[in-house]
């Protein structure tokens, strides 16, 4: 105990300190603050101060480092002591030290941080942008119907930019009257971009000079006229139709039942004379009929359903234009 005592006498206070000696207080004074002060002991600040210090510090955190020290360093030697010492020199210079480390550091750092930061970012960015997500082409919808103008102009990103869709599909992109599953209507447009016009749909049973039905899987439209069979099928190949093919008794009969409730005698079906074989429009021979008995006979080039002869059929010019001839188109809806 007594042994104890003596080594804590108190020894004498030195009058004086060398210069080494309060720069070596202050070093500790600056650790000690250090310790009250969280993160002082930071590896990535530490380095990066001393990084920061050695290279872009030394210029003004240094010099205030100096002036703060003894106010008569050289900037050179400043620079350098100071330099070095920012990190732990003095409180005094700690946080501006610290700031000015975390600002150059920060601004060493973030220049090659935020450099490298943006440029993952963006790098990260464009590089989702091309390889993070599949990018879709997009058309622009301008009428908000849902489907684009297949003309474009066509973007390319991984989401729909505002006013464009996924499609290309619409016919008309200046208004939704006209677009992919709008229902046909007998308004001389192609409503439902098919590209057949007016054609039989359940809001369009009649239009113009057809009345339409829908039967065994096909549109039919049967037409009041004077068109030769040329221009009837013309007329047909609007709607998307051909005239009608007719491949069985019950078809025919059906379809002259329809027929006759318009009160016209006679329709042109789709059967043409090629040489010596009859065919269909689509230039399918004819496998069944229903020639009245000694038709054909008459040495023409078309043929039409008789519905005052229980819808049998007779051979008439492909060119005969007569108000007492209509046609019969088929399609399919
Ligand atoms: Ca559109
Ligand atoms: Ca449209
Ligand atoms: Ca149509
Ligand atoms: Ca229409």
């Amino acid at each position: 105990m007594t042994h104890l005592t003596i080594a804590h006498a108190p020894t004498p206070r030195p009058l004086t300190r060398t210069k080494l000696e309060r720069r070596m207080l202050r070093r500790l004074a600056g650790v000690f603050a250090c310790a009250l002060l969280a993160g002082c002991f930071d590896p990535g600040s530490d380095e990066g101060g001393e990084t920061s210090a050695s290279s872009t510090g030394t210029g003004s955190g240094s010099e205030a480092g100096d002036a703060s020290e003894s106010g008569t360093t050289t900037p050179a030697s400043g620079g350098t002591s100071g330099g070095e010492m920012s990190g732990g020199e003095s409180t005094g210079s700690m946080p501006d030290d610290t700031g000015g480390d975390t600002g150059s550091t920060s601004g060493t750092t973030s220049g090659s941080t935020s450099g490298s930061e943006s440029g993952d970012d963006p790098g990260s960015e464009s590089g989702e942008g091309t390889t993070g997500c599949t990018q879709s082409d997009w058309y622009p919808d301008a009428d908000d119907d849902g489907f684009g103008d297949p003309a474009g102009p066509v973007v390319s990103a991984c989401e729909a930019p505002g006013g464009y869709v996924d499609n290309g599909d619409d016919c008309d992109d200046s208004t939704e009257f006209r677009s992919p599953g709008v229902v046909e209507i007998c308004d001389g447009l192609d409503n439902d971009c098919d590209t057949a016009l007016d054609e039989w749909s359940a809001l369009n049973p009649s239009c113009g000079e057809c009345e339409m039905q829908f039967q065994a899987g096909s549109a039919y439209s049967y037409c009041l006229g004077t068109d030769n069979a040329s221009d009837a099928e013309a007329e047909c190949a609007l709607k998307g139709a051909s005239l009608v093919k007719i491949e069985s008794q019950l078809e025919n009969d059906f379809i002259t039942a329809a027929a006759t409730e318009l009160g016209l005698g006679d329709f042109r079906i789709g059967l043409e004379l090629d040489g010596e074989t009859w065919v269909w429009t689509d230039g399918a021979v004819m496998t069944f009929d229903a020639w009245r008995p000694g038709s054909p006979d008459s040495g023409d080039d078309c043929a039409e359903l008789d519905t005052d002869d229980s819808g049998l059929w007779n051979d008439i010019p492909c060119s005969t234009t007569t108000s007492t001839i209509g046609w019969i188109c088929e399609g399919t809806p």
